[in-house]
């Protein structure tokens, strides 16, 4: 995929706040401070678009991205973060799961874990989740340049173990290891409807 054009759109709190445009949208999810944000930077070669804070918790928004003027990544809140009150761990999951149920044209979903913990229960419950509500996801297991290879090797097999007939793919945002096979990915759920490749 040749990046065009990439650009935040908006930040939205609620449903009224997301963008008028009906374009396809690809979903980012996963734990606060897994990478979500260094994805989508390292996907479309743009440092710093898709803020990666060292903060965890900050991002309690759903940002929007519009890519090529012809879809969009849409940047999820994280989930997990332990200091977050139970009122705004509530305010997350309408947020999120009103998105992820109610969102016409979301076309996939990516759920994000990190290499060296792999899935957590909060992800596992995110896998299920996804799997309830009938979402089409596949799993980046990022952060992979902090493991070497056979550690890397056991970790992606540990995943699959745990998350049956889901594709893992290794990636490390610092290496942009494993982009080119999150694009592949990605692919074949934007509908082409200019000639660029
Ligand atoms: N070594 C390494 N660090 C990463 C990678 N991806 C993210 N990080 C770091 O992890 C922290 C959280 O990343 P961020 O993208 O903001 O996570 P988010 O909260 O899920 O959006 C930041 O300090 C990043 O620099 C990666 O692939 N490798
Ligand atoms: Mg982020």
């Amino acid at each position: 995929m040749k990046i065009l054009a990439a650009e935040f759109v908006c930040s939205a709190g609620q449903p009224s706040q997301y963008p008028g445009e009906i374009l396809q949208e690809i979903a980012f999810a996963g734990r606060s401070n897994v990478g979500k944000s260094s994805l989508i930077n390292a996907l479309l070669r743009r440092k710093g678009l898709a803020r990666a804070s060292s903060t965890p918790g900050r991002t309690q928004q759903i940002n929007f991205f519009r890519i090529n003027g012809r879809f969009f990544f849409v940047d999820l809140p994280g989930y997990g973060y332990a200091k977050a009150s139970q009122a705004s761990r509530e305010s997350w999951r309408s947020l999120t799961e009103s998105y992820l149920k109610n969102r016409k044209q979301l076309v996939h979903c990516v759920l994000i874990v990190d290499s060296r913990i792999g899935p957590t229960e909060l992800d596992l419950e995110q896998v299920a989740w996804f799997r309830r509500n009938l979402l089409p996801f596949f799993i980046v297991s990022t952060k992979s340049d902090k493991l070497s290879k056979v550690e890397l090797g056991k970790s992606i097999s540990h995943t699959e173990s745990l998350c049956p007939d889901l594709r893992v793919v290794a990636f490390s945002a610092t290496r942009e290891f494993g982009r080119e096979a999150v694009w592949a990915l990605l692919h074949p759920h934007i509908r082409m409807t200019t000639t660029h490749s």
